[in-house]
């Protein structure tokens, strides 16, 4: 009885907290092997300010080349979504195979900043 009161009280707390404007979904998804990559999307569990938002790409393999230094891609734009919960990597030129780590931050509306990395290899 106690402790399904606790449980209550603990998943009450959980639904009035503000929402946290963490990643949910990344396009790649992270440790994803796909092709043919113009664009990197993440999505937020909500509104993040593009405005302050930032990303290097950098390729730390490529097949065939043992000791690839980290080689950073340059051409690309950061595009807000639609709705403020998105950003999109809008790449000039598609990616070419390789491992690619991205290591992007973004302030969410309550001004904290989120950061992550998220690796993947294009095929
Ligand atoms: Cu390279």
């Amino acid at each position: 009885m106690l402790l399904r009161f606790l449980l209550a009280i603990a998943l009450t707390a959980v639904a009035v907290l503000p929402a946290q404007a963490q990643l949910v979904r990344s396009a790649p998804a992270a440790g994803a092997a796909v092709r043919a990559v113009s664009q990197i999307d993440f999505a937020f569990a909500a509104p993040v300010n593009a405005a302050t938002a930032g990303a290097q790409i950098v390729m730390t393999a490529m097949p065939g080349m043992t000791d690839h230094p980290p080689m950073a891609i340059k051409g690309f734009t950061i595009v807000p979504g639609a709705d403020g919960r998105a950003l999109r990597l809008k790449l000039r030129k598609p990616l070419v195979p390789g491992d690619y780590t991205v290591s992007w931050s973004v302030a969410g509306a309550d001004g904290k900043r989120l950061t992550g990395k998220l690796s993947f290899k294009v095929q």
